[in-house]
């Protein structure tokens, strides 16, 4: 089973994802884009593990607030093109519990280090130099008050990713 742990996304937040990449595609970018369903923020991909209820009591051990996210950026790795978030404290906190909580109950993980990015479009292709300086981010954000444990299965039309359970974040009382 491939696995990997991720905030799902509002529909406020994915409707200001799919303007980013409607103006993408306005520009002329042709490329895999990541279908709104399959929009999410990935905090640990762990691959291959046979154990998804060991991942979920793991994650069970994890005590955090719900935390804004706001998006804040473009950016790529090689042929993929993201949009980034804010830069938050409790996020790469969350992050670090996280993991700390994975490596404890051995399960494998991806370790490189983290930065919060929603995938947007992969192998990007366009014919003539495209001014993306024109690309407005709209001011978009969401309360992120729960973590998903989701599995990846290769469908017919790409990625599916199911959700296989997920852990609350506490009330914030404050
Ligand atoms: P990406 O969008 O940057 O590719 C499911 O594959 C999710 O896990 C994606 O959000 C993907 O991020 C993320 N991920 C992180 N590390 C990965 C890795 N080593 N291989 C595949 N996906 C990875």
């Amino acid at each position: 089973m491939r696995l990997f742990v991720a905030i799902e996304l509002s529909e406020e937040m994915k409707k200001g994802l799919l303007d980013v990449q409607g103006q993408f595609r306005r520009l002329g970018v042709q490329g895999n884009y990541t279908r709104p369903e399959n929009l999410h923020l990935t905090l640990a991909f762990i691959g291959e593990y046979p154990e998804p209820d060991k991942v979920l009591e793991a994650m069970a051990s994890l005590s955090f607030y719900p935390m804004e996210l706001r998006l804040r950026g473009l950016g790529s790795f090689g042929e993929l093109w993201w949009a980034g978030l804010e830069e938050r404290g409790d996020l790469s906190r969350l992050v670090s519990q996280l993991r700390r909580a994975l490596a404890q109950a051995g399960i494998p993980f991806d370790k490189k280090k983290f930065l919060p990015h929603i995938t947007l479009v992969r192998k990007p292709e366009y014919r003539r130099a495209s001014d993306f300086s024109s690309i407005k981010i709209p001011e978009t954000s969401m309360e992120a008050e729960r973590l998903s444990l989701m599995l990846s299965t290769r469908g017919k039309a790409g990625m599916i990713y199911t959700g296989l359970g997920c852990v609350e974040a506490k009330p914030n009382l404050g």
